[in-house]
């Protein structure tokens, strides 16, 4: 029988919970050498989180020396690869196992809901870990067509040292997405959580120790971005930098690579995608979709469908179908209720930052059809109702930068060639999708709209088995899938004459 869950029973787990917050280096849990820490305000409440480590250069440097000595020695990635594979799938189940805990430890940073994060984080997080370790002994080197007299053999070979730098809005999956191809090639690890979520990356460096990685493969160092990941990513032996974050970073992140050792770089960003309802749609699976693909997540999710891009003669019906389904299916509730399906934003600053775009959208003449308000002020915490805007064009603010927060801006529109401009006219490229019957549009549409995953009729459906990623500034490289593997590794050729 399934176990019930219940607020108080989280509350006491919480009340249970130790939270640590030093770094993970060298197999050992370690404080910043300066000593400094910092606090931030737990995003359900607005009450002092947990104390972590402020890191520095001298952590960095502390942290790729033990990445860099444990690549060296062998002592991972030369082991048999059915030992690799045990262990990656030890470190699996005990994420498994201790998954109320780095749910809590999610949510108490975050501010997503407890439910969410232990049956969509938690259990991503292992199926990630688990995904890339059965991938280990399955790997196979080429070799090259050669003529008889000579063999080359095409390895793939280890990078060496991985710098990892990750966002706050799915910390453990997108840590899975990174740790577990990088680690499962045979290389090391050293990884900048955001300062907004550094919990769960130590906990699970931790569980690795513990489930047989060795000391030195897998460390982590919590701090800034500025005073933590830009060191990582500037440093001469770290020889590539797996990133999700913001277009504006990413561009800095490529611009240390070109200014320290010429390190790869592998960039997740930002996105602004449009999902298309034609007039012959299913309206209520494309409201339910849209409504989902846009609140989910507080709207803090980079493929989030942020653009509702509509024929003219369904917008109303359309516009009241998600209504109904957000208010009666996307209960805003307070994270350790285990009935709320979306909690509370990361940040205080980022609650107004939502906020400011929502009145500049307002004076640009985009105008609100629901939501899009600060509520539950009396629970502390930065809690934001999901929100439509209509009477927008494709220009405005609304429609242009990334909220990153419960906000959709309706465009419509009265043909399929403007609907394919509207929705390819962003900087972004990273999702998008088409709801029509017409099997000959849908399919159009799909190979016309330039992003990384489209979706027909559908929102936001994912295994590991496929890449994601973007086009244009939502970066480059693909996270999951077997392809995923390939970034973390380069191929070397080995020549031999026969006689
Ligand atoms: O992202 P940052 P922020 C978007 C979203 C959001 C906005 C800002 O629109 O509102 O970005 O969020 C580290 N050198 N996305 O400020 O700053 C930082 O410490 C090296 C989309 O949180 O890009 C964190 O670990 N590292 C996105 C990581 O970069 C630096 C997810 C991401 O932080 C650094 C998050 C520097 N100079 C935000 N500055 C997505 N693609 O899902 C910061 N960092």
């Amino acid at each position: 029988m399934s176990k019930v869950y219940t607020r108080d029973y989280w509350e006491t787990v919480l009340s249970a919970l130790t939270p640590e917050g030093r770094h993970f280096i060298n197999g050992k849990l370690r404080a910043a050498v300066t000593g400094e820490t910092f606090t931030r305000a737990r995003p359900m409440d607005g009450k002092p989180g947990a104390t972590v480590a402020r890191g520095g250069a001298v952590d960095i440097d502390a942290a790729v020396k033990s990445a860099r000595t444990a690549f060296e020695s062998g002592v991972w990635r030369r082991k048999e690869p059915l030992e690799k594979k045990k262990i990656m799938l030890n470190w699996a189940d005990l994420i498994r196992a201790h998954g109320e805990e780095l749910a809590m430890l999610e949510t108490l940073d975050v501010g997503k809901p407890i439910m969410a994060s232990l049956n969509v984080d938690v259990r991503l997080c292992a199926d990630g870990i688990q995904f890339y370790g059965e991938m280990i002994d399955k790997l196979y080197d080429e070799i090259a067509p050669t003529g008889p007299y000579a063999r080359a053999l095409v390895r793939k070979v280890p990078l060496g040292v991985i710098g990892v730098i990750t966002p706050w809005n799915y910390p453990m999956i997108i840590d899975a997405w990174k740790l577990g191809p990088a680690i499962a090639a045979g290389n090391s690890v050293v990884l900048k959580p955001a300062e907004q979520s550094s919990l769960t990356a130590i906990r699970l460096a931790s569980l690795a120790v513990e489930a047989g990685l060795p000391a030195g493969v897998f460390n982590v160092v919590t701090g800034y971005g500025e005073e933590t990941g830009k060191p990582l990513a500037l440093h001469m032996d770290v020889d590539m930098i797996a990133f999700t974050g913001s277009t504006e970073v990413g561009k800095l992140i490529m611009g240390y690579a070109a200014q320290s050792n010429v390190k790869r770089v592998a960039l997740e960003l930002g996105g602004k995608s449009p999902l298309v309802v034609f007039e012959d749609a299913d309206l209520d699976a494309a409201a339910s979709a849209v409504a989902w693909g846009c609140f989910y997540n507080s709207g803090e999710t980079c493929h989030a469908s942020t653009r509702l891009i509509v024929h003219r003669s369904v917008q109303d019906a359309l516009i009241a179908k998600i209504e109904a389904v957000t208010k009666s299916d996307i209960a805003l509730r307070h994270p350790l209720d285990p009935t709320a399906q979306i909690g509370a934003l990361i940040e205080e600053a980022h609650l107004e930052k939502v906020l400011s775009l929502v009145a500049v959208g307002e004076k640009e003449g985009a105008r609100r059809a629901f939501g899009a308000e600060r509520v539950m002020t009396e629970t502390g915490g930065f809690y934001v109702s999901p929100g439509l805007f209509v009477d927008m064009t494709n220009d405005m603010s609304l429609a242009r930068q990334e909220i990153f927060g419960p906000v959709l801006a309706a465009i419509a529109f009265e043909t399929e060639e403007e609907a394919l401009r509207i929705a390819n006219d962003t900087i972004y490229g990273l999702a998008g999708a088409v709801f029509t019957k017409d099997i000959d549009r849908a399919h159009r549409f799909s190979e016309a709209i330039h992003a990384g995953t489209v979706w027909i009729n559908t929102y936001d459906m994912s295994n590991f088995a496929t890449p994601f990623g973007g086009f244009k500034q939502s970066g480059f490289g693909r996270d999951r899938s077997v392809h995923a593997i390939d970034k973390y590794c380069d191929y070397k050729t080995i020549w031999q004459q026969f006689g």
